[in-house]
């Protein structure tokens, strides 16, 4: 069946930040967001440099770097290389409170309301953790992705949460961006399904992480996006590892359309 291309898609939405994406995603041929959960900032700036021309977006986690020598500018500097490359930021929150405090740790902590142009959240809490990001964002261009499946095995993700998760998805579709997900789960073009735990070799990582390839998580499983981590930043050469998962992963969403 013939599907929409991002392009498409992108006319769709109203979300800034997922037209953006969908934007970047066509004019830069790539799908793959690279995850640098590397140990310093100063390294995640380096491969950000490297990368930058084959990933839509960068996602980090914030609150991993030890914060001895921790210095909150160098992350002011990888949104000017964002800029300059032409791709977004994904802080990977993961929020799960209620919203009086995800609003401190959005706007507050890191400032992440400053640099992100979107952040990960989970429903669990309800819907005012939508709004506690909606109110910190002010007039930002700013969306959150929801946890709707999780890639670790034995997670506690049932298909009544990942539905009670569209369903919340849908009635705040002004801010939510997509899902980080497993597979497809919304027929609505606006909402873009973004993958994690992925590998050009499938199996089981370490800590009850689980692989999937890209072509498995794009052509059979219809995602439309991929997260790719240590197989870009363990590699020998993370420039090729990058460049081998965005030609894999664009490639199966070539062959969907
Ligand atoms: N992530 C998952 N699975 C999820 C949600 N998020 O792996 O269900 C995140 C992890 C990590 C990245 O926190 O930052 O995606 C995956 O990294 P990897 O490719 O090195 O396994």
């Amino acid at each position: 069946a013939k599907q929409l291309n991002f392009q498409e898609r992108a006319l769709l939405t109203a979300n800034p930040v997922a037209k953006k994406l969908l934007n970047i995603m066509t004019q830069k041929s790539t799908n793959l967001i690279f995850s640098a959960d590397v140990d310093s900032l100063d390294t995640l700036l380096d491969l950000a440099s490297i990368v930058g021309p084959h990933i839509c977006a960068i996602k980090t986690h914030i609150n991993t770097f030890a914060v001895e020598n921790f210095k909150l500018d160098l992350i002011y500097k990888l949104r000017n290389v964002a800029d300059e490359q032409n791709f977004l930021i994904l802080e990977d929150s993961k929020f799960a409170d209620i919203g009086n405090t995800v609003y401190k740790q959005y706007v507050d902590g890191y400032h992440i309301c400053e640099w992100a142009d979107f952040v990960t959240a989970h429903a669990v809490s309800g819907p005012g953790v939508i709004e506690a990001l909606v109110k910190g964002s002010g007039n930002r261009d700013r969306a959150c992705l929801l946890i709707a499946q999780m890639s670790s095995d034995g997670n506690l993700v049932s298909e009544a949460y990942t539905n009670g998760v569209l369903k919340i998805a849908e009635d705040h579709s002004g801010f939510v961006a997509g899902f980080i997900c497993r597979q497809k789960l919304s027929s609505k073009p606006n909402f873009i399904h973004i993958t994690p735990g992925v590998k050009l070799a499938a199996g089981m990582g370490t800590l009850g992480q689980q692989y999937l390839t890209p072509d498995e998580v794009i052509k059979n499983r219809q995602s439309d996006v991929v997260i790719v981590g240590s197989g870009i930043y363990q590699a020998e050469d993370p420039l090729a590892a990058t460049i081998a998962y965005k030609e894999a992963a664009f490639a199966a969403y070539n062959d969907l359309l």
